[in-house]
């Protein structure tokens, strides 16, 4: 590709504490909703006994690794790093008084040694987790009072990162309520369509609270919001197809909907009644939510088809979604349908929506990587598959899309969100631990680790046009 993205792009990678921190309980940390969740977003919860195995209890150890880890992304050239904060680190319990010294002098540490290396920090307020006590004694967002708690804990972490983190993200995949409520709102997996949108409510005020303060506070800084870009494919172009996959992309839609401009779109009137919902909406809410986004990022992992003919919806998968396969697709180990061109597509969906800058956050290739005889790890199907939706990203950028920048996901091996493995593995690095926790926690560069960087040294020249990917 001779095409170079611009000179301010940020390039980079994107985890989240629960995945990679460990140290679940050290320094004053609360448990969160992640830590009852041995068996991943997908599985079953579980009343934590003493002794119990999670693998997020250690992860890859990122809380006693930062400095090192930090050291190779840097020599991979990144000029980002997105991370979250672990919420129950500040506020263990949520609605403490005072925050937890320890917890915040951990992402200090961080912060730092992210500006020694020159690595932009972009940071989500909260990444598929809150602290257990607020989903326990609260019911979590489904309670109003817990807007207080996030707002609480976002006015403390603005005031004492602004000065170094300009780069925030609200909810990681706001959307996710809807898919699996205890993951995205602490609430149970069975509850009614009515808690779960005033969870979602709530939510949406608390996010529009925060982007409210990032802006009182660090004035130069940028806040955005994080969404499951689950772009849908009509199966056929029966008209009814294509109406029930406006349907399903408003799903996720809604929510940049809101976000963007500061109310609900009219068609959710429409749902609501149909799902017998009334959301109390206060006069509060309505003036809080008018505080709109600077930017809009989201997730991006695959496509997928609707169809309004119940037989075909049957067969529907996907990561925590329901999606029909589409034929034209190959799909990862994990049934993840690979498809590039809609990274392209989705993007100047999302441009031709809103006109707000779009920052890609995540996108990456989970996959079994093999250590070879020769010690190394030929990842070539992650190069692949990462060159092609890079190489989509730069035609965006050349279709006239405002794109801020790319972390992939997981720049480092890490622990899945929706299944706890560590060895669906995401990493240019490589870490010697395996799904029952047995490895040195060692630090390996694979092949991919010089590919990206090569790619982000020629900032972006070096793609080539699209390649095959490992399932072909
Ligand atoms: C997104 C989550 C991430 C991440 C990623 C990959 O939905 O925001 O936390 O884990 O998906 O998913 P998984 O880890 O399940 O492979």
């Amino acid at each position: 590709m001779s095409f170079e993205f611009p000179k301010t792009f940020l390039w980079g990678g994107a985890v989240a504490a629960n995945q990679v921190e460990g140290s679940h309980v050290s320094d004053g940390k609360g448990l969160s909703t992640s830590d009852v969740q041995p068996f991943g977003a997908m599985g079953e919860l579980v009343d934590r006994q003493e002794g119990d195995f999670n693998i997020k209890d250690t992860a890859i150890d990122f809380y006693r690794r930062y400095e090192d880890d930090i050291e190779l992304f840097a020599e991979m050239g990144f000029t980002c790093l997105r991370i979250s904060i672990a919420w129950s680190r500040i506020y263990p319990n949520g609605d403490d008084a005072e925050p937890n010294e320890a917890g915040l002098a951990f992402y200090d540490k961080v912060f730092n040694k992210l500006q020694e290396k020159n690595i932009t920090p972009l940071v989500t307020l909260s990444h598929y987790e809150m602290p257990l006590n607020l989903a326990k004694q609260y019911q979590g967002w489904a309670s109003r009072d817990v807007i207080e708690c996030f707002t609480r804990y976002a006015k403390t972490v603005f005031e004492r990162f602004g000065d170094r983190v300009k780069h925030w993200l609200t909810f990681n995949e706001i959307n996710v309520t809807l898919h699996e409520p205890f993951t995205g709102s602490g609430l149970p997996r069975d509850c009614s369509e009515q808690t779960r949108y005033q969870a979602i409510h709530h939510q949406l005020v608390a996010s529009a609270k925060a982007v409210k303060l990032c802006h009182d506070i660090i004035p130069d800084g940028k806040i955005g919001n994080m969404i499951l870009g689950a772009m849908m494919y009509p199966r056929t172009c029966e008209p009814n197809d294509v109406m029930q996959t406006l349907t399903q992309n408003r799903e996720w839609l809604m929510f940049g909907d809101v976000q963007t401009r500061g109310y609900y779109p009219s068609y959710m009137t429409r749902k609501f009644k149909e799902l017998g919902v009334e959301l109390n909406i206060t006069a509060d809410d309505t003036e809080a939510l008018k505080e709109t986004i600077d930017f809009i990022s989201f997730s991006y992992y695959m496509t997928g088809c609707a169809s309004a003919d119940p037989a075909e919806m049957a067969n529907a998968s996907g990561n925590m979604l329901n999606m029909i396969n589409n034929p034209y697709l190959q799909a990862s180990e994990w049934g993840w349908q690979i498809d590039p061109v809609g990274l392209r597509y989705l993007l100047n969906f999302l441009w031709d929506r809103y006109q707000k800058p779009l920052f890609i956050v995540e996108n990456g290739l989970g996959a079994k990587d093999v250590v070879s005889d020769d010690g190394k790890i030929h990842d070539e199907y992650r190069m692949a598959y990462l060159n092609d939706h890079l190489f989509q990203v730069g035609e965006a950028i050349q279709d006239g899309v405002e794109v801020l920048g790319y972390t992939s996901w997981g720049p480092i091996d890490l622990v899945s969100a929706s299944t706890a493995q560590l060895s669906k593995r995401y990493g240019f690095i490589y870490v010697d631990r395996d799904d029952q926790g047995n490895g040195t926690l060692e630090r390996k560069r694979k092949e991919s680790f010089f590919w990206y960087q090569a790619v982000i040294q020629s900032r972006g020249s070096a793609l080539k046009a699209p390649t095959k990917t490992k399932s072909e």
